[in-house]
């Protein structure tokens, strides 16, 4: 329940379809996608992929994304300089502006970097935490409408600050050329990417979590792609490490009376054309600023080239509802666990502290959301469709493990070991407590020697 939020009668006389009822929260509830079909579908090519490796991935691929995947010709390898020639192909613009972002994602994901931990007792105990980069990951980049490079930088920068040591790229062919999509390829020429294939779907997945004869196998996956990405991570998932699966992108704007309605809009908008099933709230405290952001909505909506999308988007998953408080908006925040939250009010650092689940927090008018998705340095791989209440977004240490080291000394066993055996005895189980009373009688018996 959402309180005490109040109901703002439709008004009809914009054009945008948004529901502005409270009502709209209730419904608020995003899953991740499922269907019996693509489920079976995606069964099938893991198992073929993983009894049958390069052949079915060839087949599979040839009958999916790049028919000409079965010539003897075709190379799922794209080497480093096809990488190379496509960062060339872009204008010197773009260039400059992903080595600005890479920097920036960098510097801020170098400082996620954890320290060792080590703590030591009189009795000579000493236990320690380490951590170590995953050896071999797979990042998927998705091609055709979603082929972002920005999401590239997202997901390898932090593997590479982990200190990864085999990263392996995988984007879909595309049709035509038998490539991946040119920015993602000219995006992993900027990081460094030595092993690339052109490889995606459900078949690339199984390629990587189950290794084939020319691609050894991944420890861990990681990157956002299509339903039958999303479906093949879940199966694979336990053979392999994942991520997490991508929902679809949503944003959550809480705004007081100081709020710019424009604003608003826009960044409402900017979330929506994302996807038709990308979600867009705004929850304020300001019922005047409703029909104020609605008209707004109606009119940059015209002009936006991809406003189909954003107007499904809206009228599925979007939003405009009132709180009485911003302590209410901000339940309402906690309660959906949003991927995006923007605060749109005059003292944003009061409200952050608030906030307990939600994947990043965007603070005050002049942080909208793409600065994030883009540039700011957080990461935008973030918990969607609610997982933010027990998710990260992606970080560093998605590609590093904890390990922890024991070391007693003499008296440091013979201290504790009555308690340690106790414990043993207890759960009836013999040898655990004859580890620890060998090295007694041992180390008794070497004193009466003395
Ligand atoms: N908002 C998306 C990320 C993105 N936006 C990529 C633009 N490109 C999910 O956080
Ligand atoms: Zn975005």
């Amino acid at each position: 329940r959402y309180g005490h939020i109040e109901l703002i009668s439709r008004a009809e006389e914009f054009a945008v379809k948004i529901r502005r009822d409270t009502a709209a929260l209730f419904q608020w509830q995003r899953t991740s996608d499922s269907n019996d079909a693509a489920m079976a579908a995606v069964r099938e090519i893991l198992t073929d992929v993983t009894q049958r490796g390069d052949e079915a991935v060839r087949r599979w691929t040839a009958k999916l994304d790049y028919p000409g995947a079965t010539d003897g010709s075709f190379r799922f390898q794209v080497s480093p300089a096809v990488m190379e020639s496509a960062w060339n192909g872009l204008d010197s613009e773009l260039q400059e502006a992903l080595q600005a972002a890479s920097q920036r994602i960098r510097r801020f994901h170098e400082s996620q970097l954890h320290g060792t931990v080590e703590i030591s007792d009189a009795d000579g105990a000493v236990l320690g935490l380490v951590w170590r980069p995953i050896r071999r990951v797979g990042v998927y980049a998705p091609g055709g409408r979603a082929a972002y490079p920005s999401t590239v930088l997202m997901n390898l920068i932090p593997a590479q600050v982990a200190g990864v040591s085999e990263i392996v790229l995988v984007s879909p062919p595309q049709q035509g050329t038998g490539l991946p999509h040119p920015h993602v390829m000219a995006a992993a020429h900027l990081l460094g990417v030595t092993e690339m294939y052109a490889l995606g779907g459900a078949q690339a997945i199984a390629a990587l979590a189950y290794g084939t004869e020319s691609i050894p196998r991944v420890d861990k996956l990681a990157g956002p792609g299509n339903l039958y990405v999303a479906l093949a991570k879940r199966l694979v998932m336990g053979d392999v490490g994942i991520d997490s699966i991508a929902g679809p992108s949503e944003v959550f704007i809480v705004a007081d009376a100081s709020a710019n309605p424009n604003y608003i809009a826009a960044d409402m908008l900017a979330q929506a054309e994302h996807d038709p099933e990308a979600g867009a709230v705004c929850v304020t405290t300001a019922p005047e600023l409703a029909n104020a952001i609605e008209a707004a909505l109606t009119e940059q909506l015209s002009v936006l080239p991809r406003r189909e999308v954003a107007e499904t988007a809206l009228s599925k998953w979007g939003a405009i509802v009132t709180a009485h408080s911003i302590a209410e908006a901000l339940e309402v925040v906690n309660r959906s666990a949003p991927e995006h939250v923007e605060l749109l009010v005059e003292r944003p650092e009061q409200c952050l502290d608030a906030i307990y689940q939600a994947g990043t927090i965007f603070c005050g008018p002049f942080s909208p959301e793409p600065v994030g998705d883009y540039y700011a340095g957080s990461n935008h791989v973030l918990p969607t469709h609610g997982t933010a209440r027990f998710a990260s977004g992606l970080g560093v240490a998605d590609f590093l493990r904890r390990m922890s080291y024991v070391s007693y000394q003499p008296e440091t066993l013979r201290a504790h070991a009555n308690h340690i055996m106790t414990l043993a005895q207890a759960e009836g189980l013999d040898a655990h407590a004859r580890a620890i009373s060998i090295r007694l009688d041992e180390m008794s018996g070497a004193k009466e020697a003395d």
